[in-house]
């Protein structure tokens, strides 16, 4: 990848009055996370007679870093499911990317996109540092019980005057049901035609069969069906 210029022959020719000029120059371009420094020797030789006579320069060429990769995340999206119940503060998920760049080019930070964190930023947080995504509320199954959070990982190219890189990933959260909701229970009355609720039947009055109401997920409200039919056997 490297040559010398002049030529080790030019290089001969002109020794004999006066240094050669040395110059280095790239034969390929550098990568300096595939090789991030060179170390080699320059020999010089004269002609002379009848002993020839060498000297060399070590070279030390330590390649310096630019910018050139984005981060990158480990997986094009990620899924995680989370019960309703969850306290704040709880860990949801962890996104993490990896920049190949040194120093504060390979440095990466995390955020939310702006249309994510205005619509979620209040129930979830981002640390920007750690990638790990929690709750900041509570959730609640029955209000919402999906999100999808864009999230942009960013390095710190610009720190340095150049451009600052960026990667982006998806994040779907599913909220799962918990039981927290118990049964709601509405008695309609003959006699007033009005609605009472639970326990609040007046002495007297014939009810019609209850409705009951549950805004939990099917499986937890399944049993409401059973306690709304012993409602209405009792009450005929
Ligand atoms: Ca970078
Ligand atoms: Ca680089
Ligand atoms: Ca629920």
């Amino acid at each position: 990848m490297l040559q010398v210029t002049p030529a080790s022959d030019a290089l001969a020719a002109a020794s004999g009055e006066c240094a050669a000029r040395l110059r280095l120059v790239l034969a390929d371009g550098l990568d300096r996370e595939t090789v991030d420094g060179f170390r080699f020797s320059v020999v010089a030789v004269d002609l002379g007679q009848p002993v020839r006579r060498s000297g060399s320069l070590l070279v030390e060429l330590v390649v310096l870093d630019a910018n050139d990769h984005a981060p990158t995340f480990d997986r094009l999206s990620y899924a995680a499911l989370v019960t309703e119940d969850t306290p704040p503060g709880h860990p949801v998920v962890q996104v993490k990317a990896v920049d190949q760049d040194s120093g504060l080019n390979g440095k990466v930070r995390y955020s939310f996109v702006g249309r994510t964190l205005a619509e979620h930023g209040q129930l979830f947080r981002l640390d920007a540092d750690s990638g790990l995504i929690t709750t900041r509320r509570p959730l609640d199954f029955e209000a919402r019980s999906f999100y999808r959070l864009f999230v942009a990982a960013n390095d710190f190219g610009d720190i340095y005057g150049g451009a600052r890189l960026t990667s982006h990933t998806l994040v779907e959260i599913t909220v799962t049901d918990v039981n927290d909701h118990a049964p709601h229970i509405c008695l309609r009355t003959q006699r007033q035609g009005s609605t009472t609720t639970n326990h609040s039947r007046a002495t007297g009055t014939r009810p019609k069969p209850a409705f009951v109401s549950d805004p939990n997920d099917c499986q937890n409200a399944s049993s409401v069906t059973v306690t709304a039919e012993l409602v209405r056997l009792v009450s005929l």
